[in-house]
């Protein structure tokens, strides 16, 4: 799973890349505006802590996700020249976007989180507009040399876009059927993404009221932390930390938040697998069915799969070891029409 973070200069992006990664990047004056930064971060899980006891395996390996830091996003761009290639590269690769937007008064100006959500957004949009409006143009092209169907419904869809974009809302809310989405995947439409919220806001400030009309400029709900605190967090060590968030009354590091919302705005779940060797956390989309599931692990499970054996991981927590689990009828076997759930243990069996 990949999320880029992305925002107007001096928003805080870098810090709060440096709080969900745990790096170092330099931020403020001294950054070097359109780097990019990547960063990997293990996802906490304390199912698959408990897992790891269980079984104690020679590894434990637990899900990433992983946040770039797209620099390079300038004001007005659409009016020179649009949003640059580096961040166009970068957007392409991610599955959402995080969009950081400044509550704190600084050398960049007074706080105006609204606006600055207009003006990204816009860009958005304009860039979005941009792409679809040349490919329209493409099409009409080669309908004149070749009238074929495909093309026609490409059309259909590349319209219902324009329009929407005209009237400036994103595609993500246009309701795509699944054929139509297909059709404009290789586009990677900016505004198809999902679009996470940070409110970034100053030490010790009441954001209630910037929240509330953000969210209802936006329609969502925008997630607020304070980037240099959570910079601070992620850099110390563990008990140092603990400390730290009981003085400042914060419940848990806001990457912990922030690492469960990219999972519920991206639809996504984890199971685990489980043995002696290792035991993992490995990261799937909703709905996905057992032999697919099985094709994160490897291909040859999801060309050669059979069936799965399926515990829950509640329920296996609650017997105390697969023994005990199966002994209690929570052992299933499940087909290849079986929808993996969250937190399910699971072991395939294929033959290739
Ligand atoms: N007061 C305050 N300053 C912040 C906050 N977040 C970031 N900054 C400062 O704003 C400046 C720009 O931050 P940076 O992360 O480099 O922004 P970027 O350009 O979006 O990557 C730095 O000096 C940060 O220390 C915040 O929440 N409150
Ligand atoms: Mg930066």
């Amino acid at each position: 799973m990949q999320l880029g973070i992305i925002g107007l200069p001096q928003s805080g992006k870098t810090t709060i890349f440096n709080a969900l990664t745990k790096s170092a990047a330099k931020v403020g004056d001294f950054s070097s505006g359109p780097a990019v930064h990547i960063g990997v971060v293990k996802v906490p899980d304390p199912r698959l802590d408990f897992l790891t006891e269980m079984y104690n395996p020679k590894k434990k390996v637990p899900a990433t996700i992983t946040y770039v830091d797209i620099g390079g996003m300038a004001r007005g761009a659409s009016s020179s020249g649009g949003l640059g290639a580096e961040f166009l590269t970068q957007m392409h690769k991610v599955e959402a976007a995080i969009l950081v937007l400044r509550d704190f008064d600084s050398a960049a100006g007074p706080a105006s989180p609204a606006d600055d959500y207009q003006t990204v957004f816009t860009e958005l949009i304009l860039s979005d507009l941009a792409m679809i409006e040349r490919r329209i143009e493409r099409v009409k092209v080669d309908q004149r040399k070749n009238k074929r169907p495909d093309l026609e419904r490409e059309l259909q869809v590349l319209e219902k876009c324009r329009q929407q974009l005209e009237a400036e809302r994103p595609v993500r809310t246009l309701g795509l059927a699944a054929d139509e989405s297909r059709r404009l995947r290789s586009f990677q439409l900016l505004t198809e993404k999902p679009l996470m919220l940070v409110l970034n806001h100053a030490e010790a400030a009441d954001c209630r009221p910037r929240t509330r009309e953000l969210a209802e400029l936006t329609g969502g709900d925008p997630f607020t932390l304070c980037g240099p605190i959570e910079m601070d967090i992620a850099q110390m060590p563990d008990d140092e930390a603990k400390g730290f968030l009981e003085e400042l009354k914060i419940d848990e590091p806001a990457l912990f938040r922030m690492i469960r919302q990219s999972y519920r705005m991206l639809g996504k779940i984890c199971f685990f697998t489980v043995g002696e060797d290792e035991c993992r956390a490995w990261t799937i989309t909703d709905g996905t069915k057992a032999p697919q599931a099985a094709g994160t692990i490897h291909s040859d499970m999801e060309r050669g799969f059979i069936r799965a054996e399926v515990v829950h991981y509640g329920h296996l927590a609650a017997a105390g070891s697969f023994a005990k689990a199966r002994e209690q009828g929570h052992v299933r076997l499940e087909g290849k029409e079986y929808e993996v759930k969250d937190g399910d243990v699971i072991n395939v069996k294929f033959n290739v």
